[in-house]
């Protein structure tokens, strides 16, 4: 049919942990997207979000507010999220009724947090895979707070965590290490910030670990741990500062990548537009030096003399 609106739409669906950051990034990717050019719709499925700094252009606050799912089912913040969403799995055609107008715009949901919802729990799940049925092609863009790196059993317990978001949600995904503005604020890195975006060998992480009192009885755990991440190899990380537009174009460039919008049929996209993106990945390696170089005071000492320390 000539003229017709595209069907299929584009989009990121942001999650990640209470405070990792999220709605940051949706108005910063938002706003990024929109000097672009893009129609951005931002549509918001945490009810437990207050006074947006974006535009919204749905609230699932609209359909289902978690204050009043609290008072009438007695039910505390965390367990009345959960019954949200699943009240949201519930009534998707009023998602529906929502995004349909909305074709041709590139969306963002921002998601909540809770961190159950991407590991186990079915509800969100259940939805991102309704929007893929109505050929909505999303990319889940994970935020991990920077803060997570300064401590190597937190960072082990992170790694876990987006192993397992990665294996649940079920959709193209991108690891984010967000707040990089605030990582020299956090305390010293035990590593350079290659060896954390690029989870490089662990062994030394569990080195590190052992020189603590309190995680050498936890060693063999650790090693389980450790071993079942590395054999699936699937997790690392891009780095984000949200105020710096180079570090938004990279994570835009990934994402773009991921969810196939650089090989659209939206936009004409020109044979180097497309190349830079497949090609993206080389750059990586060398990007993230140079956000090392920019966020982080440089170390006296090189990651073989601190490994021979151990
Ligand atoms: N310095 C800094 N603060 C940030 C950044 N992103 C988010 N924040 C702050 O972290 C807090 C939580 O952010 P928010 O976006 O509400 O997290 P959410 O719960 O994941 O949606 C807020 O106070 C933000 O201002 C960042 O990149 N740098
Ligand atoms: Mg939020």
């Amino acid at each position: 049919m000539a003229g017709a609106a595209p069907t299929t739409a584009f989009g990121q669906a942001v999650i990640g942990p209470p405070g990792s950051g999220k709605t940051t990034y949706c108005l910063g990717m938002s706003e990024f997207l929109r000097a672009l050019g893009r129609h951005v719709a931002v549509v918001n499925l945490d009810p437990a979000n207050e006074g947006l700094p974006y535009e919204c252009a749905v609230d699932v606050g609209e359909l289902v507010g978690l204050g009043d799912v609290m008072d009438a089912l007695q039910l505390g913040p965390n367990g009345g999220l959960l019954y949200c969403m699943e009240y949201l799995e519930a009534n998707l055609d009023w998602l529906r009724a929502k995004l349909d107008p909305l074709r041709g715009h590139y969306f963002l949901f921002d998601c909540p947090g809770q961190v159950e919802l991407c590991t186990h729990h079915g509800a969100l799940r259940s939805i991102f895979s309704q929007m893929t049925q109505w050929d909505l092609r999303l990319t889940a863009v994970h935020l991990v707070d920077s803060h997570y790196c300064t401590d190597p059993a937190k960072f082990i317990s992170v790694l876990c965590t987006s192993l397992a978001t990665m294996l649940h949600v079920e959709l193209p995904h991108v690891n984010l290490l967000s707040k990089m503005d605030l990582i020299e604020h956090y305390g010293k890195l035990a590593f350079n910030l290659d060896y954390y975006t690029e989870v490089l060998d662990l062994s030394y992480l569990l080195d590190h670990l052992a020189s603590d009192p309190f995680f050498r009885h936890y060693r063999q755990l650790n090693e389980k741990l450790v071993q079942l991440i590395e054999d699936y190899s699937l997790v690392s990380f891009i780095p984000l500062n949200i105020q710096d537009k180079e570090s938004i174009q990279r994570v835009l460039q990934a994402v773009d990548k991921a969810n196939g919008y650089c090989f659209g049929v939206q936009e004409q996209r020109s044979l180097e537009a497309m190349m830079s993106a497949a090609m993206g990945a080389d750059f990586h390696f060398s990007s993230t030096l140079g956000l090392q170089e920019k966020y982080l005071e440089p170390s006296e000492q090189s990651v073989e003399q601190e490994a021979m320390q151990l």
